[in-house]
């Protein structure tokens, strides 16, 4: 094989590595949990997530909240489905009870992923409202 023919299969490895790898980067995180309250838009108004104590770490008593703003909701509980993007975990929820008007508090563990992976995602579901999503990461603490 000649010289070039040698740098061009080997530029076309390169980039095919980079892409893949570009490729595998897995779900986009959109929730930097360990600083506060999240917030999505639904409806004509919001949904705010949090998880205490900060920093969130796996295996340990956390408390869950959700605030509802502007809708219109008048159920005493909440469900909180945990989940890691593209894992089977098996089924982790948080029941959420009311505690006033608006916010919802519920107690819960999430458990460390044997795999290492530390990306979840918390899908709060509202009866006939329709379910927002945030995907956080719990870094050197999953
Ligand atoms: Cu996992």
């Amino acid at each position: 094989m000649e010289a070039r023919h040698k740098i061009a299969l080997l530029l076309t490895l390169v980039v095919a590595v980079f892409l893949f790898s570009c490729s595998k980067k897995g779900p986009s995180v959109d929730c930097d949990i360990n600083k506060g309250a999240c917030t999505r838009a639904i409806g004509n108004g919001s949904i705010s997530f949090e998880i205490t104590p900060r920093p969130v770490r796996t295996m340990r008593r956390l408390l869950f909240r959700v605030r509802l703003r502007d809708i219109q909701y008048d159920q005493d509980r909440i469900k909180l489905f945990l989940e890691m993007p593209g894992m089977e975990m098996g089924e982790n929820f948080v029941n959420l009870k009311r505690i006033s008007k608006g916010v919802y508090e519920g107690t819960g563990v999430i458990v460390r992923c044997p795999s290492g992976k530390t990306i979840w995602r918390a899908n709060v579901v509202l009866d006939k409202i329709g379910k927002v999503s945030f995907t956080f990461d719990l870094g050197n603490r999953g």
